[in-house]
This record gives C-alpha cells, structure tokens and sequence, in this order.
C-alpha cells in the first residue's frame, strides 16, 4: 500500500481489512476507493481495488442468489465419496481443485478468493471422488454451514503452503477445527472430551513443493512435526506426486470397489460399485436391489475368496477388486 496516501484513505484502508462481513467489506471498500486521490501514481492501486470490489459484489450477489434457492454450503454428494479441501488462505487449495478435478475455481495471487465451496469430480482409476474447494478459515468471519460441509464429508485435506509458515498453519487450522469440535480421527485417543466431537480422517497436503529444489525444506518441515501427522508434499502448479495424493485419498476413504456378474456372462470392470470396507455379500445385493437382498439365495466370489468362482454366504467379507455373481 502506498504510504503517501492522505490519513482518511489509510483509516479507510484499515476498517476494509478489518470488516468482518462482506456486506461491511464491499461498503469500507467503496468508501477507501472515494478517498484515493486520483493521479498518475495511484491508478493502478485503484485499478486493482475497483476489481477487487467488483470481484465482492459479485459474490454478494452470488450469495443471494443461492440463498433464495437454498445454501450455497449444500453440496450434493456425488461419487465414491467426498472429500474437503480447507485451509488458510492462498495455500493452493483452487489450484488443487482445479489440478485434480473437471472443476475451474478460480484461482489467484491474493488471499480469500474464493467464497463459496465448488465441487469437482476426481477421477481415480475407474472411480470419481467428489472433491469440494472451500473458502479459507483463517478469515474474520466462517459460515456455520461451512463447518457442517466439513463435519459431513468422508475425509479433509488440509492443504499448507510450504513456502509460508506451513507449521503455524497447521497448527492453526487444527485448533480451528477443534474449536468447532472436529478433531483428526487419529488424535481420538488423545482428545479429553469425546461428547458432541466429530472424529474426520485427516490428510495433511504440503503444496507448493514444485521441484527438487524444496524437497530439503519439506525434510525440515517432516522432521520438525515428527511422526504425529500424515503428510503428503505435492504441487498443484508443476503436478508433482498428484498421483500418490489420489491414490492416498483413495485409501483413505475406506471403500472397496466391487463388480457385479451376472449369471453365465463377463462381468462389467469399468463400473464398479462402491461399498465401505468390510461389506459383506449382503451389503452388496442390497446395494443393487432391495428385492436382491431379499430373495438372495447364494452368491458366488472371484478374488478374495479362497479359489476362483466359490460359493459363499451372505456374510462373506469383500475386497477391493472382487467379482460377485448373486443368485436369486
Ligand atoms: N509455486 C506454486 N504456487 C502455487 C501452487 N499452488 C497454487 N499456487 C499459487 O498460489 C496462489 C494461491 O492459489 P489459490 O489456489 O488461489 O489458493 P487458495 O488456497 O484457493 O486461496 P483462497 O481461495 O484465497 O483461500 C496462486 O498465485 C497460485 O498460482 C503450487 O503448487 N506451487
Ligand atoms: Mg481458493
């Protein structure tokens, strides 16, 4: 910010960072704008502030639109699962979106854009996960809503900036969290109070680990936070271990694919059904069909069990990659 800007444009400036609602941001904007005095020298600051406002308003009027028509909060779920991207600002947590899914996000070089969660399909192998990009936590101000999209999804990505602070930033956004009594399911053990607290499957996402060059930086990071967090560097610009962060996800999630064969014919592998880890055969037919649960007389597995095509009952234990033929 230019210091030679009179004292009334400068108090201006101050209660636009400080304003706590959008409502309050877009007017201490408009009212910092007025004060500049217009020359040469400061036409690219009122550039910049006059699209940051526009950029305002249109959320404002995004928001009353999906306000009328239910929240914007609400995301439908789709897929094998749905996975949230938080953190603080301007850690890549767009690009992410943008980097793995079929979602455009906007993405920038100046924190709190985006407003609103935007979800996004991830293909991984012959599955998609629903992955949601979120506006950042560490804002003045965060949607209740917000923090029931993150109490109900499957898994968090909690995506840190190696490049700035990642500990502080992990540590914040954690008792954020926990202060909205969401913990990481692997801390469960250590969490005194167990009542009312949601426990979430947590990844820790280290972006902006572009190339070899911040590899050292990420062995410090590994080394300060000992064993206690599962962290995965990645890079959202150059790609870099993408893949391993899908293939993470995927464990994560706890689910299994299964495919359906129906009696004398080839079983259909491009289309699996998603079930959690630990189905059985019931949980299967059930999932096809009431009626299949219903009348299910015997079923026959290809894979897990313990040769090729053998029968086994209802409570028969799946895995990943099984081929179940349901006879009714
Ligand atoms: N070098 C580098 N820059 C990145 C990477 N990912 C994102 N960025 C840059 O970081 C800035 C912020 O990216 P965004 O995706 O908008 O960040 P965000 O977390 O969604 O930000 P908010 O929506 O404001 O919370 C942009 O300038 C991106 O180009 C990365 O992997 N490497
Ligand atoms: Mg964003």
């Amino acid at each position: 910010m230019p210091t030679n800007l009179p004292p009334e444009a400068l108090e201006a400036e101050k209660r636009y960072r400080e304003a706590k609602s959008l409502a309050e941001k877009i007017a201490c904007l408009e009212e910092f704008i007025s004060l500049i005095p217009k020359h040469k020298g400061t036409d690219k600051l009122r550039a910049d502030l006059r699209r940051k406002l526009s950029k305002l308003r249109a959320a404002s009027q995004a928001r009353k639109k999906v306000s009328r028509r239910g929240s914007a909060f609400r995301i439908v779920r789709e897929g094998a699962g749905q996975v949230v991207v938080i953190g603080p600002a301007n850690v890549g947590k767009s690009a992410l979106v943008a980097a793995l899914t079929n979602a455009t996000p906007e993405v920038a070089d100046y924190p709190y854009t985006t407003w609103a969660p935007t979800p996004g399909m991830m293909p991984v192998e012959n599955i998609q996960i629903q992955l949601v990009d979120t506006p950042p936590l560490d804002r003045g101000f965060v949607e209740p809503e917000l923090m029931d999209l993150i109490r109900r999804s499957d898994l968090i990505l909690l995506v840190v900036d190696l490049q700035t602070y990642p500990i502080e930033q992990l540590e914040d956004t954690i008792a954020f969290l926990q202060k909205h009594r969401i913990v990481p399911r692997h801390l469960k053990d250590r969490c005194r109070e167990q009542r009312h607290v949601t426990f979430k499957p947590l990844l820790v996402v280290v972006n902006k680990n572009d190339d070899k060059s911040s590899d050292e930086d990420f062995e410090v990071l590994r080394e300060l936070l000992g064993d206690e967090w599962p962290l995965l560097p990645v890079s959202a610009t150059t790609g870099r271990n993408l893949e391993h962060l899908k293939q993470a996800v995927f464990e994560r999630l706890g689910i299994i694919r299964v495919y359906s064969k129906p009696p004398g014919k080839k079983p259909d592998l491009s289309t699996p059904f998603v079930l959690k880890k630990g189905s059985t055969v019931a949980d299967f037919a059930g999932k096809i069909h009431q009626d299949f649960l219903e009348k299910l007389k015997s079923a026959r597995v290809w894979g897990s069990a313990v040769y090729d095509g053998q029968m086994v009952q209802r409570d028969h234990v799946l895995h990943d990659g099984d081929v179940v033929e349901l006879r009714i």
